[in-house]
This record gives C-alpha cells, structure tokens and sequence, in this order.
C-alpha cells in the first residue's frame, strides 16, 4: 500500500462493509474520522457523506460517489472543490434496464388488473395490444436511459427520448429541453423516468406534467415509472392525478422522502408499485474495482473517468 493514498469511506443508509473489505485489499481506508484534519486521505467514497467531514481534508484528491447520481454529495454545503467521480458500470446498467423491462411489461401486460382478478379467482381476459402500439418515452437519456431504450425497442416498443442537450440514439425519436418537453410528452404513453436530481429537475414531475401525457393507448391511460429521484417528483401531484385519471398506474421506485413514510398513501394505493429504491443496486464487487483502477491511473498521471460536471450538477 506504500506509495498509494489513503481512502476515507463514508456511507450512510447502509452496511460500509463490503465496501471497506474490497477497498482494503488495495488501500489504506479509513472510516468517517470523527478527529482533526487528515493530511494521508486522498479519496473519499461516499454515499451522503456526513456534512463537511471531506472540507477537514487538506489533501483530498478526488470523491467517489458510490452510485450514479450524486444529488447526495451536492448537499453538502463545505463541499471541497476536487474532481467528483460517479459510477458508469454495465452491472448497475443491466439492473436498471432489468428494472425498466420488468415495469413497462407489467403495465403494457397488465400486471395490475390480473393480480386483482387473482384475488377475486375472476377469469376474465382483456383485449391484447402489441408493443408497437404503445409509445415509452424516457426522461434522460444517459448511460441508464439510453441502455432501457436499447432494451424496449427490441421487445418492439416505440421509444421517444428527452435530454438536457440534442442527443441521437438510433431508433429512438429524441426531444431536448424545454422547448422539446410537452411535444415529447404529448408523443408518450408510458412515461419512464431515468433523470439526475439537480436544480433543474428537482419537482419536475408535477401534475401539470402528467397532464400532457397520451392517454388514448390500449393499456387505457397513462403509465409513470419513476426510477430516477424522489425530488424529482411530487408525491401529491401523482396521488391527486391516480385518484381523477390523469395516470392510470404508476411504478416508484424513489419516493420525495425515503424510506417512504409508514403513513404515506402510496404504500396501500392499488394503482401503484412501490420498490424501496431498489432498481438497480450498487454491488461493490462490480464498483470497487474499476474505482481501485482509476485511483492507480490518477496516480499515473491519467485524467479521471465519468468526472461530474458541477455546474450541470450530473
Ligand atoms: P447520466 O448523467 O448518464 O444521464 C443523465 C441524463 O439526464 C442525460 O441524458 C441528461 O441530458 C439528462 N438531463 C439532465 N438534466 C436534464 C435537464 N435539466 N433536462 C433534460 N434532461 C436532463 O445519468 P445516468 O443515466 O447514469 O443516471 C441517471 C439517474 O438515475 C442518476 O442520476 C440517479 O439519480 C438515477 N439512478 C437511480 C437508481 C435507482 O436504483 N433508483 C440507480 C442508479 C441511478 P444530456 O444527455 O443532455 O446530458
Ligand atoms: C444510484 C442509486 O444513484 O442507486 O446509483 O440511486
């Protein structure tokens, strides 16, 4: 380990263990030092970091956030002015679009409807529509969307896109910003959202958006997945749009507060599938690794990958 700087692991929400045993078997690592500045730590990993532990560091290199968005670093108000490194890797990426398939065939197929039948022992089959009936527009066509738009239009589905920038992804009809948000919309049956929470996104899934939905499909109205951010959506505004039709069903994987509250309507609401922000795991056993590899090429002199943008806030 000589020659090799020190890492500061702070993890809150959930076990640090794994994390810190794979991390060891390369490098110094410390746990949330709770003391004085320590001048050997050169990286943090990090996941909601405890506010202004990394501004204690003198000689802090680089921060690695532990999952794909990094809304939780931001929130740190001492947030020191060092490199920030997200994680692109194909396993989250499998998970996700695992996720994306297994919530736009259970609404396009359904789901909802049998399991309720099912209770009742009802045999009743409704009409049937193909894929290529049904348009799925994904918000974010980042490293997840664009892997969840590859994935739906081999099963046949039609895909539309939007992104802060003019992207181009073969076979799927693209929209960016704000003037490309309502036509994208009017164009979307089933909404799936794959957006970073920052300034500009935070609370952009309100009711005033759902209304501009297509709802004139086979599967009967409008569908939202949201396995983005919670802040990215109004809890109220998809509860007020379920209970008069403005959306038909919805799947949430990421809640304005979580762990959702015990009191929270969505939990019992029989138009919604709640899963505890669970689409796609971070499994250190695929992330450390390439995070050891990039600390020993910085160490070499090599620019860093998937650097976030600060400004942008992704
Ligand atoms: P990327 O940074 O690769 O992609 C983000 C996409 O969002 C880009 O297409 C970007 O546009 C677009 N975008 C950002 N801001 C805006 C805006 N203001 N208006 C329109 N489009 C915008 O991110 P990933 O695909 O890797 O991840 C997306 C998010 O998924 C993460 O930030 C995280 O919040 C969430 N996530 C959730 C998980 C879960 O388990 N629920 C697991 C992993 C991630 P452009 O292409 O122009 O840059
Ligand atoms: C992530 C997440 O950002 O798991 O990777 O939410």
């Amino acid at each position: 380990m000589a020659g090799k700087g020190k890492v500061l692991l702070s993890i809150t929400g959930f076990n640090p263990q794994r994390w810190y045993e794979l991390l060891s078997e390369e490098r110094d690592v410390v746990l949330e030092p709770d003391g004085p500045a320590d001048p050997t730590i050169e990286y943090a990993v990090v996941w909601k970091q405890k506010p202004g532990l990394l501004a204690k560091l003198p000689n802090l290199k680089a921060i690695f956030s532990i999952g794909a968005g990094v809304d939780h670093i931001f929130t740190d108000p001492g947030l020191p002015e060092v490199p920030i490194v997200r994680v692109v890797a194909d396993n989250l990426t499998q998970y996700m679009t695992e996720y994306v398939l297994w919530r736009v065939l259970d609404h396009h197929r359904q789901g909802q409807l049998y399991r309720a039948q099912q209770t009742k022992k009802a045999w009743h089959e409704p009409p049937q529509r193909p894929a290529q009936d049904i348009s799925v527009g994904i918000m974010g066509l980042g490293n997840l969307g664009r892997a969840a738009a590859d994935a739906l239009k081999t099963v046949g589905f039609r895909v539309n896109g939007w992104s802060r920038r003019p992207q181009e992804v073969a076979g799927v009809t693209t929209f960016n910003g704000d003037a490309g948000l309502v036509p994208f919309l009017n164009a979307t049956d089933i909404l799936v959202v794959l957006l970073p929470l920052t300034e500009a996104t935070k609370g952009i899934v309100n009711y005033g958006l759902l209304k501009e939905l297509r709802r004139r499909n086979g599967i009967g109205g409008a569908v939202l997945i949201n396995a983005g951010r919670g802040r990215l959506q109004r809890d109220a505004d998809i509860l007020r749009a379920l209970e008069d039709g403005t959306l038909k069903e919805a799947s949430l994987d990421v809640f304005e507060v979580e762990p959702l509250p015990k009191t929270s309507p969505l939990w019992n609401h029989s138009k919604v599938f709640v899963t505890p922000h669970a689409a796609a795991t971070s499994d250190p056993a695929h992330l450390v690794p390439p995070m050891l590899k990039q600390m020993d090429a910085f160490e070499r002199g090599e620019p860093l990958d998937n650097v976030v943008d600060r400004e942008a806030g992704y």
